[in-house]
């Protein structure tokens, strides 16, 4: 007798995808896949971006028949997939400065035009730092200008290739090189930070969407998407880093999903600045179970630690909830 097949069982790669039809298998699944990120990286053991790279670049891979270029700026994906001479991707692929991988992008979309080559798409990839800090301005040109481009931006809240400093995506509260766990208000600056999805947003390009390394299916999904249309896009995935983090190497996936399920992090898509699609929450959980199992955030509990700072966490994951709609009424 047939099972039906649970929705936790169709989002990994060893049982979902051999109990799934051809069609809904994930990218990874075909023995056709790209590897556009190949092994013999030197990412560390757990790291999500290599994940979530991994898999945007192959569905971006399949969704344009092989024909892609990658943009992509300095930090931990360039830095442990390019040892100069050696490479893990198998496409073509430039490295450029740590801030101006979205105009690098621009260069690279303009030249394809130039050349008559339409089908040649293009994606610029980086961190939160190379995003949402030095690379912000050539950003919001390359939205401006809504250029043909898919920026992918992996967040993994600091900047983790030097030594885990903070960036404008650094949550309130957690301890970084230079947010240290000392004093009254002890990590990152309440108040302080950018959400890039929404200032995306409010440039009013094609599409936005956010994504995590928890939905591998949903990011693929999204990625296709996005290589659907042409102008500006940007898909911003949220990327844990067990080195930067402080979390065990296994958890990876599991501290995705609870960025998820606290509404810490609300995955959802927009066209032309309007939300279009939210992924609800099916179970929902306080944020200390997604801010524990972090070390980051390890000043935050115990004697000693800060409820006030707990409850102001708290506060912004139910705001997200709200403002998303990520829990259906009746089931809140
Ligand atoms: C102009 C410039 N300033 C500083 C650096 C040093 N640098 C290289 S990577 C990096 C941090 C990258 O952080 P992020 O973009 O968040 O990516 P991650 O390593 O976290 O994936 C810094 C500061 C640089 N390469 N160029
Ligand atoms: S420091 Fe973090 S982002 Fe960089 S390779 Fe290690 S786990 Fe990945």
């Amino acid at each position: 007798m047939n099972a039906p097949i649970k929705f936790y069982q169709t989002g990994t790669f060893t049982v979902g995808n051999r109990l799934l039809s051809p069609e809904q298998r994930t990218v990874q699944a075909s023995p056709e896949r790209s590897n556009a990120l190949n092994s013999g990286h030197r990412a560390c053991q757990g790291c999500g971006e290599a994940l979530g790279a991994r898999y945007a670049v192959d569905a971006a891979m399949r969704a344009t028949d092989g024909e892609l270029i990658a943009a992509n700026a300095t930090g931990c994906l360039e830095v442990f997939s390019t040892p100069y001479p050696e490479t893990s991707w198998q496409l073509p692929w430039i490295h450029s400065l740590f801030g101006n991988t979205a105009a690098v992008g621009t260069g690279i979309a303009a030249a394809m035009k130039v050349k008559g080559k339409l089908g040649t798409r293009v994606i610029a990839q980086g961190g939160d730092g190379g995003t949402t800090d030095i690379g912000f301005g050539c950003l919001s040109g390359m939205f401006e200008r809504n250029d043909d481009v898919l920026y992918i931006c992996y967040d993994n809240e600091a900047y983790m290739n030097t030594g885990v400093q903070r960036s404008s995506a650094t949550p309130f509260a957690a301890r970084t090189a230079t947010t240290m766990a000392v004093g009254s208000e002890p990590g990152a600056t309440y108040g302080q930070g950018k959400n890039l999805p929404m200032i995306a947003m409010a440039h009013q390009i094609p599409y936005v969407a956010t994504a995590t390394v928890a939905d591998l299916h949903d990011l693929e999904a999204k990625v296709e998407k996005a290589m659907s249309l042409h102008g500006a896009r940007y898909l911003h995935v949220l990327v844990p880093c067990p080195l930067g983090w402080g979390s065990a190497s296994h958890d990876t996936i599991r501290l995705a999903r609870l960025a998820c399920e606290t509404g810490v992090f609300p995955v959802f898509e927009a066209e032309h600045g309007e939300v279009t699609s939210v992924s609800k929450i099916r179970r929902r959980v306080p944020v200390e179970e997604y801010l524990k199992p972090q070390k980051r955030f390890a000043h935050l509990f115990g004697a000693h630690g800060h409820p006030d700072m707990l409850a102001k966490i708290q506060a912004d994951a139910d705001r997200n909830i709200r403002r998303f709609g990520l829990i259906d009424e009746v089931t809140a």
